[in-house]
């Protein structure tokens, strides 16, 4: 099978931070840097100074032998004491400022890791996505992380800190995001086979876009209008696709595999894996083993015709 269709996404860098959460790890990353570079360049410089002034060439006897240095053993002991001290504090000073109380907030997002997608919906609608997640700029946002089958981790770079993903505990994680854009990451807890595929997309919108976006998102499934997306929706359901997928407002409400209401307004599918068209969509459906192999989801025989009836029906279900 050949690789093309792939797509080629690098994950955000912290260096990139996009929010104050971002922003603080940066910072603090900065620190770690000028603290370990300044070590390292002090060891080099005396490394490089003992070994210059006590080679051979100059020397036949061994250098004076002295045993004990109180003033230096001291510097030698409180110099790294006081920079591990200094750095715990730094530490758990920014954990502080990112992973801040919960307090009585209900989260605005929830977020379920699966083997291999993620699930997003937002508490007090009927929304439910998954892997591209929308979220809005300027608003300090809390999201709930779980797990449904394993532990996977949360971690999308320029937006904060990883967070773990554990089946049956809720984790959190506070967010504000700057600037809209899309942010990047990937999933930092080895998961299983298809582990490395399951990128992250966060898609960060100003808050009438996002709005817009979750009002578009709270419409049931679309009814098909032409015949090939009809014969498309009559085979979605008698295929038993429904049983792992969910459509909303229809009868189709599968929770195994990810929610396909609104599947064709995303841009990607399979979390990042390749763009959402109708060649990837057909090439998905022929056979899911061949695109991403372990995926949890059946090789059902299809004939050409079905494929491109259930093609035309998801890539209509904007
Ligand atoms: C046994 C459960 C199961 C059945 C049955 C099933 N799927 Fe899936 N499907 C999944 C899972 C799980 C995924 C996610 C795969 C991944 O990304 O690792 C998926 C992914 C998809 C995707 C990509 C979604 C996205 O956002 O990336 C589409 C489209 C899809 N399935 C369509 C179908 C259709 C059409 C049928 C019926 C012919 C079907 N599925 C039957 C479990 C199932
Ligand atoms: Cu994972």
């Amino acid at each position: 099978m050949p690789d093309l269709f792939l797509l080629n996404i690098s994950a955000s860098s912290i260096f990139d931070a996009a929010s104050p959460e971002a922003a603080s790890i940066r910072q603090l990353t900065f620190e770690f840097i000028i603290a370990a570079s300044a070590v390292l360049l002090l060891v080099v410089i005396l490394t490089s100074y003992i070994t210059v002034k006590y080679r051979s060439k100059h020397r036949h006897e061994d250098p004076k032998q002295i045993t004990g240095n109180r003033a230096l053993e001291i510097w030698m002991v409180s110099v790294p004491l006081a920079l591990v001290i200094l750095f715990l504090f730094r530490s758990l000073a920014t954990m502080n400022a990112i992973l801040p109380d919960r307090g009585n907030h209900t989260p605005d997002i929830i977020i379920t890791g699966h083997q291999w997608f993620w699930e997003a919906s937002y508490p007090g609608t009927t929304v439910t996505t998954a892997n591209e997640i929308h979220l809005p700029t300027g608003k300090r946002i809390l999201m709930l992380l779980n797990a449904a089958d394993v532990i996977h981790d949360w971690w999308v770079p320029a937006l904060g800190p990883k967070m773990d993903m554990i089946p049956g505990m809720n984790n959190y994680l506070w967010l504000t995001i700057n600037q809209p854009g899309i942010y990047d990451g990937a999933c930092s807890e080895f998961c299983g086979q298809q582990h490395a595929w399951m990128r992250i997309r966060v898609i960060a919108q100003l808050q009438p876009d996002y709005e817009r976006w979750l009002s578009e998102q709270t419409t049931n499934t679309h009814i098909p209008q032409d015949t090939m997306a009809k014969a498309g929706a009559i085979l979605f359901l008698e295929s038993t696709c429904s049983s792992c997928h969910r459509l909303k407002g229809t009868a189709a409400a599968g929770i195994t595999g990810p929610d396909l209401t609104h599947f064709g307004s995303r841009q990607t599918m399979l979390t990042g894996m390749m763009a959402n068209d109708s060649g990837n969509v057909a090439r998905w459906l022929s056979d899911p083993q061949a695109v991403k192999p372990g995926a949890h989801m059946p090789r059902f025989i299809f004939a050409k015709d079905s494929i491109r009836a259930l093609t035309a029906y998801l890539e209509q279900l904007k």
